[in-house]
C-alpha cells in the first residue's frame, strides 16, 4: 500500500491522495473513454513476453470496471485493438484474440452481478469465430443490464468509422430516403457505431504517448484529456480519481465563452 502511494506521488506533480468520497462531492464524468497503452513496455521492463503484458492489462481492466461503476460513471470505453494492431507479429495477434474470451469467462458472471452492460464498438465481423461468439454472448446476457456500459472498442478506427457513415448516408441520398441539405452533425452522429452514447467528457491516454491513433475522432471534439505516463498495467484507482479531480478542475465550455 505503501509503495502504490509513493510510486503515484513519484510520476505526478502532487502529492494529493484522492478518495472516493472528495470526488464525488462534484460531477463526476459521464463517459469515460481510455486508450490503455503500455502493456508491451510493462512486460519488456520484467523480462516477460508481451502476452504477460496484455493479461495483466485485462485484469486492469476489470479492476478499473469495478471502480468506475462503484464511481457512478455511466459509460467506459476502453479501447481494446485497433484496426492498426493486425499488422503486430500473428502470435500476438492470436494471443490478443483470446482475451475477450477469457475476459468474459473469468468476469462475466460478476458483471452481470454488477449490473453491467457490455457492448462493442468496431468491426467484429472480421475477429475470429471465437472471439466474436464470446462477445456476442456477453452483449446478450447483459442487455437488459441498467449499470455502468463497458464498451469494448475492438477493431475498431475512427476513420474506418467515419468512413462506413458517409457511405451509408450517401445510400440514403441516393435512395431519396434523405436530402443533402437534410445532414447535419446530428444526422451524421446517427450514423456512428455510438450512436446511442453521449461524446466522452474525459479521455485517458496511459503510457506517455500524446496522441489520438484513430480514436474516436468525432466524438472527442469536446473532451478533456489526460494522459499519463503509467503504464496500463500499474494503473490503479488513485490515478482514475487524480484524472477525474483534474476534470473536475476544468472548466468546460465546448466552444462557447
Ligand atoms: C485486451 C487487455 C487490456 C489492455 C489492452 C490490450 C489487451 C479485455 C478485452 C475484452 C474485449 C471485448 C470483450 C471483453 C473483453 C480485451 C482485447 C485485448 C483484444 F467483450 N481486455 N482486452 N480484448 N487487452
Amino acid at each position: 500500500m505503501f509503495n502504490k502511494i509513493w510510486k503515484h506521488k513519484e510520476q505526478s506533480n502532487f502529492s494529493i491522495e484522492y478518495t472516493k468520497e472528495n470526488i464525488l462531492q462534484q460531477p463526476v464524468p459521464e463517459h469515460v473513454a481510455i486508450i490503455m497503452d503500455g502493456n508491451g513496455r510493462w512486460a519488456k521492463k520484467r523480462a516477460l513476453p508481451r502476452a504477460a503484458g496484455h493479461y495483466e492489462g485485462m485484469q486492469v481492466v476489470r479492476k478499473i470496471t469495478r471502480f468506475a461503476n462503484e464511481l457512478g460513471i455511466k459509460v467506459l470505453t476502453l479501447y481494446a485493438f485497433s484496426t492498426e494492431n493486425w499488422k503486430r507479429p500473428k502470435s500476438e495477434v492470436d494471443y490478443l484474440m483470446k482475451l475477450p474470451e477469457q475476459f468474459l469467462t473469468t468476469f462475466l458472471p460478476e458483471l452481470i452481478e454488477e449490473n453491467v452492460t457490455v457492448r462493442v464498438i468496431g468491426d467484429c465481423n472480421q475477429l475470429p469465430e471465437h472471439t466474436q461468439t464470446a462477445v456476442k454472448k456477453a452483449v446478450e446476457d447483459t442487455k437488459h443490464n441498467t449499470g455502468l456500459i463497458l464498451n469494448f472498442a475492438l477493431n475498431y478506427g475512427s476513420r474506418a468509422e467515419i468512413t462506413h457513415a458517409v457511405k451509408e448516408i450517401a445510400k440514403q441520398v441516393q435512395q431519396g430516403h434523405l436530402s443533402a441539405e437534410q445532414i447535419d452533425e446530428e444526422v451524421v452522429a446517427s450514423y456512428l457505431m455510438t450512436r446511442n452514447l453521449k461524446d466522452p467528457d474525459l479521455l485517458i491516454r496511459t503510457s506517455g504517448e500524446i496522441r489520438l491513433s484513430n480514436f474516436m475522432l468525432w466524438q472527442l471534439a469536446y473532451t478533456e484529456f489526460w494522459f499519463t505516463d503509467v503504464l496500463w498495467p500499474d494503473f490503479t484507482e488513485q490515478h482514475l480519481l487524480e484524472a477525474i479531480a483534474e476534470f473536475q478542475k476544468r472548466g468546460r465550455r465546448f466552444g462557447g465563452i
